[in-house]
């Protein structure tokens, strides 16, 4: 046996082993459905500054800058299928190896492989939120108004702010998703950290709280994390080849049944 061969193996012991295996992931398990991470080159942060929630609340230039951002990246995230990472975590999911998925990305691509039960820590883009009354909207309406020549879409309930209902820099993270997770990592004996640099705050704090209370740490990542010296078991190679030959390791056949999707913007939309 090589040395992948063998990281596959562990990786399988351990989930056969384990009772409460979460897995935490970052934008590298999107990056082979063709989304850039935060890193890459030509990604859209590397042609736009990121704008600050506070600057979105107070400065009209902001707000356009925003959404000029958000028209310019649609397509690439609305056109994104889920690849063999987030398939393979749905199939470990609904084999009860593992028992939630807590992710940083906002990309919706983990429900759309199938995961139930799936923890947004920086909001989702599957739909946009009127910061005074609440109301959703499906991001394809808002979408349209902005390539009709709307640079700032208000609610066309009450006229306040809409905005994604992704979480921006300096805008706090949902305190229930949060508390989930973090209890998630202190009952959890095994965490995949897939695809993360494991920087970003508070979120990076989620896999080393759970390895700190005990659980084993497992990094598939293609590069070097703050925490490999920690871990478990550290695997510099790709997500998606890696985890698919887990699930076979384990005995499974890759395909998850889809489960019905709500269109998030419907729930409670005033439309
Ligand atoms: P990051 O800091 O960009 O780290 C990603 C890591 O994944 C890096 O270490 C890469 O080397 C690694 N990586 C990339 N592709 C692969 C691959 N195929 N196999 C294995 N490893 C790979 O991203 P984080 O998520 O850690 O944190 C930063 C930001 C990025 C979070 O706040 C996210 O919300 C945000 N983001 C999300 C998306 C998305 O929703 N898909 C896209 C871009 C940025």
């Amino acid at each position: 046996m090589n040395n992948e061969t063998n990281a596959i193996a562990k990786i399988a012991q351990f989930l056969s082993e384990c009772r409460h295996a979460i897995a935490f992931t970052g934008a590298g398990i999107s990056t082979e459905s063709g989304i850039a991470d935060f890193r890459s080159p030509g990604g859209i942060w590397s042609r736009y500054q990121p704008v600050l929630f506070r600057d979105f609340l107070q400065s009209e230039e902001a707000r356009r800058q925003y959404w000029k951002m958000k028209k310019e990246g649609y397509y690439e995230l609305k056109m994104a299928k889920p690849n063999d990472g987030h398939r393979a975590l749905a199939r470990l999911e609904a084999a009860g190896r593992i028992i939630a998925v807590i992710t940083q990305n906002i990309d919706g691509l983990h429900q759309e492989a199938g995961s139930r039960r799936v923890l947004e820590l920086h909001g989702t883009r599957r739909y946009c939120l009127c910061l005074e009354c609440g109301a959703r909207f499906d991001p394809d309406e808002i979408q349209k108004h902005l390539e009709d020549g709307v640079e700032i879409p208000l609610c066309k309930h009450c006229g306040g702010l809409v905005k994604s209902a992704t979480i921006s820099f300096g805008q706090s993270l949902p305190a229930d998703v949060l508390a989930e997770a973090f209890d998630l990592s202190m009952s959890t004996d095994l965490v995949l950290a897939l695809g993360s640099s494991l920087v970003v705050e508070p979120a990076a704090s989620i896999p080393l709280q759970a390895k700190n209370n005990g659980a084993r740490l497992a990094i598939i990542n293609n590069a070097e994390t703050p925490l490999d010296g920690l871990a478990d078991i550290v695997v510099h190679q790709s997500i998606g080849a890696t985890l698919s030959q887990v699930v076979r390791h384990l005995g499974y056949e890759m395909e998850v049944k889809k489960p019905e999707t709500s269109r998030p913007f419907a729930a409670n939309s005033k439309s």
